[in-house]
């Protein structure tokens, strides 16, 4: 599922561009000044997983290739960009385009960082995202409700109900403060993925601290903002981090002991947006590799395998599947087997976090 897009948004000069080259080592452009980034950049970023380690050394794997996932680094947001100030319609039209949204919220002091709105506020600012985005969702959404009133005319069960889902959605949006966790949220992002309403993107939201910021402390105060959204709020150091992401990973750790960092910080900003876009991992091993692979949650074995190599998929006979838990315990497929915990499975299996699979095909 490589085309899955994490979007990076956030005010200009949020520390953005400056995360995403941390996250994926791109070297992207960074300055003090606001919009340096004008086209989005684009990064491959490998998904940190301790269990590819695990499986790697039991089954005495040399390569191990871990899963990935896109993140997408856009323009600035400010006020006023749903009527197309600054970069607005550049901004929301990419934005559109991504499954899943990474929160950049600028809680850093620096005077020689300029600040759009003239003072570092985390909690406005994120305020201030969440309105532009719901604006234009507004403007957006009003236009799709005009076409499907006269749609709906026509008299069709169809045209009938989504000019009812149209209408819900219309309500949510106009109250603000969207419970992602909400059911009926769920079922509505559900229903209009892929016609690009902002609000209905999942999001967490990475807290960019200062190095001596009192972290806690801003912390708490952004999750009073966070939490009645169901959003995950991720202290960061992002200018810290991309540094450490230039060194060596010995000399980075080293530093990272120094500096008192948590190491974990990117890694979990990483795994947050993973789970976020609805992905689990499942292990393949073969001729000396161990691979994890990203899998949308609930897919079958069948739809596995195809990640793989189309012709696993074309020839597919069965899967020879051992949970995560067996593996670790047994150690290989030969010995999984003899303890009765390797498992053969149809093209129809659901396919389980952590599974370590073996495909069997025809070709
Ligand atoms: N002190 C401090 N400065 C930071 C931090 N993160 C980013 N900066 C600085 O803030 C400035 C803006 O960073 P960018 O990463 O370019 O910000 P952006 O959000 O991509 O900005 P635009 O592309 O203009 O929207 C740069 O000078 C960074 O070095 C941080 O954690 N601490
Ligand atoms: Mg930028």
């Amino acid at each position: 599922m490589s085309s899955l897009e994490i979007g990076i948004v956030g005010i200009p000069n949020a520390g953005k561009t400056t995360l995403f080259n941390a996250l994926s080592r791109a070297g992207a452009q960074v300055a003090s000044f606001p919009f340096t980034t004008v086209e989005p950049n684009v990064g491959v970023v490998p998904v940190p997983d301790p269990r590819l380690e695990k499986i790697a050394a039991l089954a005495g794997c040399e390569r191990k290739v871990p899963a990935t996932v896109r993140f997408v680094d856009i323009a600035g947001l400010v006020e006023g960009a749903s009527r197309g100030e600054g970069l607005g319609n550049k901004f929301l039209a990419r934005i559109r385009e991504v499954d899943a949204v990474l929160h950049v919220v600028r809680a850093f002091d620096e005077p020689d960082i300029a600040h759009v709105a003239g003072s570092v506020d985390p909690v406005r600012d994120a305020e201030l995202v969440d309105t532009e985005i719901r604006l234009a969702d507004l403007e957006h959404l009003s236009r799709l409700v005009e076409k499907a009133k006269r749609d709906a005319k026509k008299g069709d069960k169809v045209s009938g109900q989504r000019l009812n889902d149209l209408l819900s959605l219309q309500r949510i949006v106009e109250e603000g403060q969207i419970d992602q966790r909400d059911s009926l949220v769920k079922e509505l992002a559900e229903k209009f993925r892929g016609e690009g309403i902002l609000s209905l993107k999942p999001t967490i939201i990475a807290l960019n601290i200062g190095e001596n910021d009192d972290t806690e402390s801003l912390v708490a105060k952004m999750l009073d903002w966070a939490n009645p959204r169901g959003i995950v709020v991720i202290p960061v150091c992002a200018r810290v981090e991309a540094e450490l992401a230039e060194l060596p990973p010995e000399e980075a750790l080293e530093f990272e002991k120094e500096l008192g960092i948590d190491e974990e910080s990117l890694a979990r900003v990483i795994r947050a947006g993973y789970q976020l876009l609805g992905l689990i991992t499942y292990f393949s091993i073969d001729s000396g590799e161990c691979r994890a692979w990203a899998l949308k949650r609930g897919s079958t074995a069948l739809k596995a395998a195809g990640k793989i190599h189309t012709d696993f998929e074309k020839g597919f006979i069965k899967a020879e599947v051992v949970h995560y838990e067996d593996f670790l315990r047994c150690g290989n497929f030969h010995q999984a087997r003899e303890a009765g915990c390797l498992l053969v499975e149809g093209k129809e299996y659901i396919v389980q976090d952590g599974d370590v699979i073996h495909f069997k095909f025809s070709k």
